[in-house]
This record gives C-alpha cells, sequence and structure tokens, in this order.
C-alpha cells in the first residue's frame, strides 16, 4: 500500500489524498438509464419484458417467483446454513425492534398539545444485487427493519439466478414479493410499477452504476420513488496504533479489499512500524485468499497514511468521512468523543468489520463516499415518517390567540389572523361575564 506523511503534506494535498476516485461512469450511462426508466414508465409490462429478456436472460418474461419456488429453494439450504441465517437474523431483529420510538405527548403551554409520532412507509422495494457474491446478508438488514416498522407490502427484486439462501431469508423475513429482475430496469418497475410489479415508495439496497444512476433519477421524479441513501464504493478507514495486532489490521483491509476493484482502503497510524507490519500481513494474507485478484485492484489505489498522534488520525477520519471506521488501539472506546464522521465504528481488536456485516445486529447499509458527515447509517426509522399532530382546547386557544393574530398582522395575512379571531370571539361570547 502507497504512504504517505501527514506532516509532509500541504493543506492541498491531504485533501487530494483523501478525495475519492471520481465515479465517472454516471454520465455516460444517465441517457441510457433515463431511456430505460421513461419506457418502463410509458409501457410497463411490455417494455420490462423486453429489457429483462435482454438483459436478466429471463425469456418469457416470467418475472414473478411463486410460493412453491420459493419454498424448494429455500427448503434446500443446508441446516447449518438456515440456523446462521437465523442467528444473524434473531441479532439484527434485537436491534431494530429496540429503536422503535415511543410517541412524543407534551402540551407545549396549558391546553396546547402537540404530539410527534411514526407510521410506516407503506410500500417498500428492497433491491438485493446479483454478481460475484449473492449477498443475503442484505436481505436481512433490508427486510428485517422493513417488517419491524410494519410495511404493508415489501417486495425484493434481485437479477437471476436468486441463490437458495437469499430466498430462505426473504421468506424468513416475510417479504412479500420476489422478482427476478436486477438493474435500472428493476428500479424503474419498483419506482413507477407495471402491471406485474406494484409501485413502491421508496426503494433501499445496494447496486452496480447503473442501479445507483436509476435509483437517483427516480427519487428526484415525483412519480418515482424516494430512495434509501446515495450510494458509492465501499470503504473502510482503520485507525491503528502499535498495540495493534497487525495480521488483524491486514484481515480487515482485506476484508474490505475483496468487495470491488474500486472498494476504498484506507490505514492511519502513527506508527511505521505497524504500517510496515500490516504490509507484509498483507500480502501474506492475499495468498489463501479466492478474490485475491479483486482485492488487488482495490489495494493498488489504496494508501496508508503516517500520522502524528492518535488523535490527529481522528481528526484525517473525521475529514474522510469513512463508512467503516475501525479503531484498533490501546484504548479505542477513548476515542469515540473524537470521532464525528463515521457510518458503523469498530472497536478493538475483537470487533472486524465482519461481525457488523453478518450478525452483530447493526446494520451494513451504510453512507459511503463521504455522505457519513450528514446521513446515517440505515434504521428502522428509514422506513417510517414522522409526522405531528396537534389539538387546542378552547383555553389554549385564549392563551396562544394573540400571539398568532400579532405574528399574522406581521405577514400580512387577513385570513390566518380572521381564522383565530372569529374562535376568540366565540370563546368570549360563550363564557359568562363577570
Ligand atoms: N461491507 C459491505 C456489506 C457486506 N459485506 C455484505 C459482506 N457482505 C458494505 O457495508
Ligand atoms: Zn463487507
Amino acid at each position: 500500500m502507497r504512504i504517505v506523511n501527514w506532516a509532509e503534506l500541504s493543506p492541498q494535498d491531504r485533501r487530494t489524498q483523501l478525495t475519492r476516485p471520481a465515479m465517472n461512469q454516471a454520465a455516460d450511462i444517465s441517457a441510457t438509464v433515463l431511456n430505460i426508466l421513461t419506457n418502463i414508465r410509458r409501457e410497463g409490462d411490455k417494455a420490462l419484458k423486453e429489457y429483462t429478456a435482454a438483459f436478466d436472460k429471463v425469456p418469457d418474461g416470467k418475472i414473478v417467483l411463486t410460493q412453491a419456488e420459493i419454498d424448494a429453494a429455500a427448503d434446500a439450504v443446508t441446516p447449518a446454513m438456515q440456523q446462521a441465517i437465523r442467528h444473524a437474523y434473531d441479532n439484527i431483529a434485537r436491534f431494530h425492534a429496540a429503536q422503535q420510538m415511543a410517541p412524543l405527548v407534551m402540551d407545549t403551554q396549558p391546553g396546547v398539545r402537540c404530539e410527534l409520532h411514526t407510521h410506516a412507509i407503506g410500500r417498500v422495494g428492497l433491491y438485493v444485487p446479483g454478481g460475484s457474491a449473492p449477498l443475503v446478508s442484505t436481505v436481512l438488514m433490508l427486510a428485517v427493519p422493513a417488517k419491524l416498522a410494519g410495511c404493508r407490502k415489501v417486495v425484493l427484486c434481485s437479477p437471476p439466478p436468486i441463490a437458495n439462501e437469499i430466498l430462505f431469508a426473504a421468506r424468513l423475513c416475510g417479504v412479500s414479493e420476489i422478482y427476478t429482475m436486477g438493474g435500472a430496469q428493476a428500479i424503474a418497475a419498483m419506482a413507477y410499477g407495471t402491471q406485474t410489479v406494484q409501485k413502491v415508495d421508496k426503494i433501499f439496497g445496494p447496486g452496480n452504476a447503473w442501479v445507483t444512476e436509476a435509483k437517483r433519477q427516480v427519487s428526484l421524479d415525483v412519480r418515482g420513488a424516494a430512495i434509501d441513501m446515495p450510494a458509492g464504493p465501499s470503504e473502510v478507514l482503520v485507525i491503528a496504533d502499535d498495540s495493534a495486532n497487525p495480521e488483524f489490521v491486514a484481515a480487515d483491509l482485506l476484508s474490505q479489499a475483496e468487495h470491488g476493484p474500486d472498494s476504498q482502503v484506507v490505514l492511519v497510524t502513527p506508527s511505521i512500524t505497524l504500517a510496515k507490519a500490516v504490509d507484509a500481513a498483507v500480502e501474506r494474507q492475499l495468498q489463501t485468499l479466492s478474490r485475491a485478484d479483486i482485492a488487488r485492484k482495490a489495494l493498488a489505489e489504496s494508501l496508508t497514511i503516517l500520522c502524528g498522534d492518535i488523535k490527529e488520525a481522528c481528526i484525517i477520519s473525521n475529514e474522510y468521512a469513512p463508512e467503516h471506521l475501525i479503531v484498533q488501539t490501546s484504548a479505542p472506546r477513548e476515542l469515540l468523543p473524537w470521532l464525528e464522521n463515521a457510518g458503523s465504528i469498530f472497536l478493538g481488536a475483537w470487533t472486524p468489520e465482519s461481525v457488523g456485516d453478518y450478525a452483530s445486529g447493526t446494520n451494513h447499509t451504510l453512507p459511503t463516499y463521504g455522505y457519513a458527515r450528514t446521513a446515517s447509517s440505515l434504521g428502522l426509522a428509514d422506513y417510517q415518517r414522522r409526522y405531528t399532530v396537534q389539538e387546542l382546547s378552547a383555553e389554549g386557544l385564549k392563551g396562544l390567540g394573540d400571539t398568532v393574530i400579532a405574528m399574522a398582522n406581521a405577514e400580512g395575512l387577513d385570513a390566518h389572523r380572521q381564522a383565530v379571531v372569529l374562535r376568540m370571539a366565540e370563546i368570549n361570547a360563550q363564557e359568562p361575564s363577570a
């Protein structure tokens, strides 16, 4: 991995080092994606069939899986695998169920009641990518909170052939409908609906550049659907000091690097000894990995930053705002107050990113590409909307009316004023005069 010394870099160079590579395909594919979206929006199933035949190789347009097909595939999953998926499911369900917010009800002044409630988003669509690694964990991360939030309709789509484990997890989570389709056409079908595919209100899940661009476009169209979050390539930043086990650090960097050639991997450490030991360990461990080719490509773009001390490491991490932040230092929890921008934080030697990716209970759907500065990790709240309620008694309106009248006067909005004045007059008329 390339090593840079933070103290020797100018402010401009520091910014450059922390800049992610541009996601430059977006411009090239946006016109094609728009075309797919428009055709499916206008022609529904007819266009969808053509795209799924061309891209997903579904020849007869049969994209809906029957319950019998789902059952046959799910039942074929080995008992050991079923047990692992159930174990992960239990932890994820426990952590997400606890996120349910109690309604907020309060009187801001006597007779003026204000309430904050949540309601599940009605229909959600989950996208689970196919490709070289079928992400069964992603089914759990997307579908568990959807069901716990109480979404009425939870549909899932994934390009064929859908792995049995994905279907087992989807059935376990109570997904209502499963479609074998992928790519921009899948996003379009869920966002706009077709004769076969139910329109959804919000779309969740990772995907390739086409899926990401399609999600972006439908989220900007009022006829389309909302989306979970903007997405970029997956990434990890590790803060480590001399106390860290270089083999552990190397393994964590590699588990990110194996996701894809565009994965981002950054090590920040004040210790040149550790940096060198990690580098050697990465090289050794690469020999044993099935996806070493992919990992090598990601590592070629990756970076080790030598910093002055651990506090500076935190500042660098905040600047980068990583999706995953792993802290392997002598007192990792003490750094938490310093760490401002990260999607999910993994504290200490016994907490590899893998546990959060699969089964600790936290969600692995996280803001990438620096969006961790403002965006949050996926949770129950993303499947709900908040709304407020207010109710005033006559006493409440009496106590608040003059303020509202004064403000309506200031804004020159007579009808607003009148709505209060009329009622105040009625209240005064009803009150027995003293
Ligand atoms: N690290 C990925 C999630 C994942 N890892 C799924 C393994 N399977 C993005 O957070
Ligand atoms: Zn992962």
